[in-house]
């Protein structure tokens, strides 16, 4: 699979008008007004030829520019239409009609998405129709809002979409890229403000149902276990999408039956009362997610931390669930069944594998507040049938440290909580010897995850036979 940037889908707008940056920042705002400058020199023609192989300048809005897509076609079933350049596209537009139909059905009809709103007099294309826009040569798939226009008091905006079904993401991928594409016009209605990687955890959640799990996504989340869970990493990497692997746990560990639960979230995380501020936040809203399963995201944030040990190799059929096979749909790449050679791509990266003996590990690296370390622990001699474990950190009262072991080591268990309260504990081996310590770093304040920074929490584990 073609990883090479520019990474698909994303799910910001273009810079320029939007009524408020994202987050109010100096720097922020500085950015936005050099864009702005670079935008106005593509629609102006400062400097040398700016086209790609295109025809349409790069970072041009399609919106503003319908010149360059002259046909269009309308869906039968939808309330979209889709634009495309020359007659000999119209077999893929047809294409696009028919996935994104498909698309638009399950997410809306069956798993309970708000359709993108009407964008009747937002000067995108020539009606209330959502605009799809087929851009050979543009690469990247992405979903963009319309600027200017708020839509209700909770602040759904309208969008469009663009899709270069000969890209990196286009070919066999595409019925896959366009349901990605369309979640994020569903969350455009929700709330486009919402903490950042809540938009690609979702839309990368919902495009497995349409085609191959993102090994790379689900791999690059697993490499950084100490990174916080709700990470935003401004794409440098696919955490984001791989994050992905929290909903598989939400999914399963509480909702196995319910396929509504995504749709809710994004419902529960809708601005109130003041659109321009983030509240309720992506953890208000998997807290309230989570109240009629009499639990919270702090809870559940714990409960994944040992769940997501036991995907790929270390799979053992009692936690990811196997999807149907069912039409289209594929397996994951931790199943049994699946390209074995993928499972462990999949395996969350330890932090260290230790030998036991007397000894102190300063956890490297350090975990950022709702990320974990993984430490192994190997015994050194036979008859060793446990260790003693403590814990050294520096008092915070606005944190608290939640030691986890695992696997089981009695039948049907997969893993204990570790209590540390008296100082130390002792913690029985697997009868091969070996046990794996998940420390965990929870806030027990009101948790924003638009305010991280990215700070780690020194750690460290005393070791003792
Ligand atoms: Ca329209
Ligand atoms: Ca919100």
């Amino acid at each position: 699979m073609d990883i090479s940037p520019p990474k698909f889908i994303k799910w910001q707008t273009f810079p320029g008008k939007e009524l408020r940056p994202r987050d109010g920042g100096i720097a922020k705002v500085i950015a936005v007004l050099l864009l702005m400058v670079f935008f106005l020199c593509f629609i102006g023609g400062c400097g040398k030829s700016d086209k790609a192989v295109s025809g349409i300048p790069e970072g041009t809005n399609p919106c503003e520019h319908p010149e360059y897509w002259p046909f269009s076609m309308v869906s039968e079933k939808k309330p979209f239409m889709v634009h495309y350049r020359t007659l000999e596209e119209a077999e893929t537009a047809k294409k696009v009609i028919e996935y994104l139909d498909n698309a638009w059905e399950f997410e809306f009809n069956e798993l309970g998405f708000r359709q993108p709103p009407s964008d009747e007099g937002c000067n995108c294309g020539p009606n209330g129709l959502f605009d799809v826009f087929i851009w050979r040569g543009h690469r990247s798939c992405e979903v963009k809002t319309i600027s200017g226009y708020i839509l209700t008091p909770w602040g759904a905006r309208p969008s469009f979409m663009i899709l270069d079904p000969w890209g990196p993401y286009g070919g066999e991928k595409l019925s896959q890229t366009i349901a990605h594409e369309f979640n994020h016009a569903c969350q455009a209605e929700d709330d486009w403000y919402e903490a950042g990687d809540v938009f690609e955890m979702t839309a990368t959640y919902i495009e497995q149902y349409f085609g191959d799990a993102c090994t790379e996504c689900i791999s690059d989340f697993q490499a950084h276990p100490d990174w916080g869970l709700l990470w935003y990493d401004d794409y440098k990497t696919w955490y984001m999408y791989g994050s992905a692997l929290y909903l598989y746990f939400l999914r399963d560990y509480y909702f196995p039956t319910d396929k509504g639960f995504p749709a809710r979230l994004w419902e529960n995380v809708r601005n109130s009362p003041d659109r321009f501020v983030n509240k309720p936040n992506l953890v208000d809203g998997l807290d309230a997610l989570l109240v009629p399963v009499k639990s919270s995201f702090s809870d559940s944030a714990i409960f994944f931390a040992r769940w997501r040990y036991y995907a790929g190799s270390r799979d053992d059929g009692r936690h990811f669930q196997r999807w149907p096979t069912v039409l289209q749909y594929k397996q994951l790449p931790f199943m049994a069944d699946t390209d074995i050679e993928l499972r462990p791509s999949a395996d969350v990266k330890l932090h260290a594998s230790i030998v036991l003996t007397d000894t102190i590990y300063n956890v490297d690296p350090p975990p950022m507040i709702l990320g974990s370390a993984y430490i192994e622990i190997l015994r050194n001699q036979p008859e060793q049938t446990s260790f003693e474990v403590s814990l050294k950190t520096d008092t915070n009262p606005d944190i608290r440290w939640v030691v986890q072991a695992v696997p089981g080591t009695v039948a049907g268990s997969d893993g204990d909580t570790i209590d540390l309260i008296s100082g130390s504990a002792r913690v029985p081996f697997t009868t091969e010897g070996k046990r794996t310590l998940i420390i965990t770093l929870i806030p027990v304040y009101a948790f924003d995850p638009n305010q991280q920074t990215g700070e780690t929490f020194p750690v460290a584990i005393h070791l003792a036979p």
